[in-house]
């Protein structure tokens, strides 16, 4: 997510990311509920009327900021000609539009390039990224996968104001309350004295660096591994960010020799009601239902796992371990994880994706994925909403539907679920 020279965002499953909010990682596809109000003067200019009630709210934030500590001088400094940003206003209403398979995401996600460059990118930093493996462990090429996802391994890393990018969003409202807190956050970084705000630059969500941080995320998990008194994940060197982003991930739980996951082969007849996050089974169990790997064996045991199907039954299976739920941390949706997960996989050596997916199917637009909800809800499949994200909600009503109509129970948001509905 740098500068969000956003490689791409897709738009598959999801909720709200937790870490970073766009670029390859980017699948929020919340739907903004309606245009904030006009504040002033119908003759004005749009932004000039949007920079008045900014600079308004920002009189009013400069009390609540105080509460949390932040001082007069540090708001002076933060602040000094911050304006409201109509650029990423602009990109965060786009962002609900963006829809894109999981097939089309992987390929671009672990593109040959992104493969070698992240081959080249382990070689040269191979010292560094084994010292952070043996103090974190947590897999350098992991680390590795994550930096080439969030910034091609340091070359976008966002040059966006982070103080005006995320106050604009929280004046902005659309998510007001996560957005003020970053803020906040962002402040306090300040305060700490480890970056002025010129140097704070990051993607127009706000998120810094090399692995892309959200301020919370550093203030919780930011380390100064060089040791030179700052922990400074915004410049060239990628020390600090490389070994702040293993920080979060042990701090996630990560299990040391535990995979991601792998891709596997289902038996024709699987059942596919036991695939999803929900259903875990130990390795033997799923290798009793006919799972193998894609040599044809049985998984090798790394604890209780999930099948996933995320392109439904007629794509590329996989069975996941606890540390893909540790990668969710970082941005819980599914494609990313994939992402993370398989990159590193390359970068290490591993083959590409050996199952086919259904590219003759296209991903459903946000319009097409609200009639979904709606459609679903209306027979009966309660959605909990309508929001255009799918969810472990809509995927549940999804199965129920599916089921209903003598249909393969995988949960996948397809056209052809769509077309039944409407019949
Ligand atoms: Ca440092």
């Amino acid at each position: 997510m740098k500068g969000k020279v956003s490689l791409l965002a897709a738009a598959l499953a999801v909720a709200t990311p937790a870490h970073s909010t766009a670029g390859l990682g980017a699948v929020d596809t919340s739907i903004r509920p309606e245009a904030r109000p006009i504040l002033a003067a119908a003759l004005l200019p749009e932004e000039r009327v949007s920079n008045i009630g900014f600079e308004d709210w920002i009189s009013a934030f400069r009390i609540r900021a105080a509460r949390h500590g932040i001082s007069p001088a540090t708001l002076d400094r933060a602040f000094a000609g911050v304006r409201y940003n109509t650029d990423v206003i602009q990109r965060d209403r786009n962002q609900s539009e963006f829809t894109k398979t999981i097939w089309d995401y992987l390929d671009t996600a672990a593109s040959d390039l992104r493969v070698t460059n992240g081959q080249v990118a382990l070689r040269e930093n191979a010292a560094l990224l084994n010292q952070i493996e043996d103090t974190y462990r947590v897999p350098a090429e992991i680390i590795t996968a994550i930096w080439g996802l969030e910034s091609a391994y340091g070359t976008f890393r966002g040059s966006e104001n982070v103080i005006e990018a995320v106050a604009t969003l929280a004046y902005d409202g659309r998510r007001a309350a996560f957005f003020e807190g970053e803020l906040v956050a962002a402040l306090q970084i300040l305060e700490s004295g480890d970056v002025g705000p010129n140097a704070m630059t990051g993607s127009w969500a706000g998120a810094m660096g090399h692995t892309q941080f959200m301020p919370s995320s550093f203030l919780a998990h930011a380390v100064d591994h060089d040791g030179n008194g700052k922990r400074d994940i915004w410049s060239d060197d990628p020390t600090d960010a490389l070994a702040s982003t293993a920080k979060y991930l042990a701090d996630a739980g990560w299990i040391d020799g535990q995979p991601w996951g792998m891709e596997v082969i289902l038996p024709t007849d699987f059942d596919v009601s036991l695939t999803g996050h929900s259903v875990k089974k130990s390795p033997a169990d799923w290798a009793a239902l006919g799972v193998r790997d894609t040599y044809g064996h049985p998984v090798p045991d790394h604890g209780e796992a999930s099948v996933i199907l995320p392109a439904g039954a007629g794509g590329v299976a996989f069975i996941i371990f606890q540390n893909f739920k540790v990668l969710e941390r970082y941005n819980p949706a599914d494609a990313y994880v994939l992402a993370v997960g398989h990159l590193g996989d390359r970068i290490r050596g591993g083959p590409a994706i050996n199952g086919n997916w259904p590219r003759e199917l296209r991903a459903l637009l946000l319009a097409e994925r609200i009639e979904l909800q709606e459609r679903l809800t209306s027979a009966g499949y309660d959605t909990q909403g309508v929001d255009g994200k799918i969810g472990p909600n809509t995927i549940a009503a999804i199965r129920g539907y599916q089921k209903s109509v003598g249909m393969q129970p995988d949960g996948y948001a397809s056209t052809k679920v769509l077309a039944q509905l409407r019949q």
